[in-house]
């Protein structure tokens, strides 16, 4: 079996964006980050609207359990519907987190008062959005929010279509497609 190939430079690199529950009872915001993506480049593969468990959301931020703000957290991610996107680029991981801006409100506000974080980011934990920090985690995350999708098999299949492209946002299905003759109208 080929070995994944998400490292390789050229290729397209994915990566896990979670839209949390403070943006997305906003629909006006909601709307407004989903823009943020496809106007830079961001390819949509994938996208769902969930509510999460909180025994899922929990052990998704393992890492921080202990923390002080750990229950915190568990219980807000857990409190209202979120939307997962799975989304392509060639720089995936680091655009979205740049578009995102730091973690911290404050310092979003301060540092980057145009992200996504800065513009619509209440508190340290109601910050809008997720992005995985790396290939290996948006792998690991991924999987955790799309477990019908093979990693693998989207590398052998729709990463070389989707990056000699044209591609064009398919409204309805609400991802990216290779345009073969004219898109939709
Ligand atoms: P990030 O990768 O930017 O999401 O940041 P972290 O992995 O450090 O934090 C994960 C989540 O923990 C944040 F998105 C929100 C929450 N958090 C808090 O609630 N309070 C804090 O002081 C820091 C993080």
């Amino acid at each position: 079996m080929a070995a994944l190939r998400r490292g390789a430079p050229g290729l397209l690199q994915l990566t896990l964006a979670l839209i949390k529950p403070d943006a997305v009872a906003h629909p006006l915001i909601l709307e407004a980050i989903h823009q943020q993506i496809l106007s830079h480049q961001l390819l949509i593969v994938r996208a769902r609207d969930l509510v999460w468990g909180r025994e899922a959301c929990g052990r998704f931020y393992q890492e921080h359990a202990g923390r002080f703000f750990y229950q915190r957290l568990v219980e807000f991610m857990a409190s209202g519907p979120i939307r997962a996107y799975i989304l392509a680029h060639q720089d995936a991981v680091r655009l979205w987190r740049t578009l995102m801006g730091p973690t911290q409100v404050f310092r979003a506000r301060h540092a980057a008062p145009a992200s996504i974080r800065g513009s619509f980011g209440l508190t340290d934990t109601r910050n809008t959005t997720h992005g995985s920090d790396s290939v290996v985690a948006a792998s690991r995350e991924i999987a955790a929010f799309f477990p019908d999708f093979s990693e693998q098999r989207w590398y052998q299949e729709e990463e070389p279509r989707l990056r000699s492209g044209p591609v064009y946002y398919d409204v309805e299905g609400g991802v990216h497609c290779v345009a073969r003759g004219e898109p939709p109208a």
